[in-house]
């Protein structure tokens, strides 16, 4: 009743913002994500008749009470499926720079959910963990897959088709993906609390959702069709518009610092002499920058070099999840 299971953090193309359901956390609008190669989360789970309580271990020291629940309330879903009692022992290792806009809560539940899964003898598929995933964390379902991803809202209250797919995987197309590290802090607003208050109070929300579909349709042709450019502007224009609503939201907030808008300044200047290179953002400072792989070197040695910028990491597309023996897990 063992086992360890690695998953890989995602960066959204398409965002999700916005739940319609709070408890299952089901998405106002779907979303799409590249699954990246050097940020992940290593997950053990052993369950044990011995324990009368679940125990998480995260980063080598004892989680708090708010995270042993969030983790207790999947494994309790699992537990559910196999109709086993058993508590169990989590113990994560995250090599995800957490609190700055890397969704380390995506890689996180998704290497909980097949970790679990498999410790208690089911063989699940991976919708079945998707969906599972979703339950710890809205961006997790997405991590259960490598590559491209679409995460499908769904229509149905009880969330049974609300999970993600896969559009390409990390072998189809190569993209490079700079992660530009601004600022380590922690976030202000969390995106749990930023979407919230941003459906909540935002007159800009209806806008958003008046144009995901579009921006949807425009990002899975643009990655069917292996089309950079047209990726890339649509990339953009996403998070420029989920961005935007935080400034309408009640009380207002923004996820951007000084440096994140010198970051994209930078980029539009790469763009102006020719270098097809875009960024997003998520719910934190810190900018993606998607480039094609031949431009990458030229766009590291560009952003590396500005006051701003504390470091880079050069990734590019992932793997789904991955099982590791238990002698082999870091
Ligand atoms: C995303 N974000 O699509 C969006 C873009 C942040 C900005 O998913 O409340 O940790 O656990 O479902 O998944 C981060 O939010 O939120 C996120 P919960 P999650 O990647």
């Amino acid at each position: 009743m063992k086992a360890t299971a690695r998953a890989y953090t995602n960066i959204a193309l398409i965002k999700y913002w916005g739940k319609r359901d709070e408890v299952l956390f089901l998405p106002m609008n779907s979303s799409l994500s590249i699954t990246l190669d050097k940020f992940y989360t290593t997950t053990t789970v052993e369950f044990c008749s011995c324990l009368s309580t679940d125990v998480f271990v995260l980063n080598n020291k004892l989680a708090n009470e708010q995270e042993l629940a969030n983790v207790t309330r999947v494994l309790d879903l699992i537990r559910e499926i196999s109709g086993k009692e058993y508590r169990g022992i989590v113990n994560s290792v995250n090599h995800v720079p957490t609190a700055a806009g890397f969704a380390s809560s995506a890689s996180g539940f998704a290497a909980l959910t097949a970790a679990a899964s498999k410790a208690l003898g089911l063989e699940l598929n991976s919708s079945e963990l998707s969906r599972l995933a979703r339950q710890g964390s809205g961006s997790a379902c997405r991590s259960i897959h490598g590559g491209f991803v679409e995460w499908q809202k769904g229509e149905n209250e009880d969330g049974s088709d609300s999970f993600a797919k896969q559009i390409l995987s990390n072998h189809d197309w190569d993209l490079s993906i700079l992660s530009v590290q601004l600022n380590y802090g922690a976030k202000v607003v969390s995106s749990r609390e930023g979407m919230k208050r941003t459906r909540d109070s935002s007159p800009f929300y209806s806008g958003w959702l008046a144009t995901i579909e579009q921006d949807i349709k425009t990002a899975k042709e643009a990655i069917q069709s292996r089309d950079f450019e047209k990726l890339g502007q649509i990339v953009e224009t996403n998070a420029f518009k989920m961005h935007a609503t935080t400034l309408g939201a009640d009380p207002p907030f923004m996820y951007w610092n000084s440096a994140t808008y010198d970051v994209i300044q930078e980029i539009q200047y790469l763009r102006s002499v020719g270098i097809q290179a875009y960024f997003t953002i998520d719910a934190g400072p810190n900018v993606k920058v998607l480039c094609d792989p031949k431009d990458e070197k030229d766009v590291y040695e560009q952003l590396i070099h500005m006051p701003v910028v504390q470091g880079i990491k050069l990734c590019h597309p992932g793997p789904g999840i991955t099982y590791l023996s238990n002698s082999s897990r870091e």
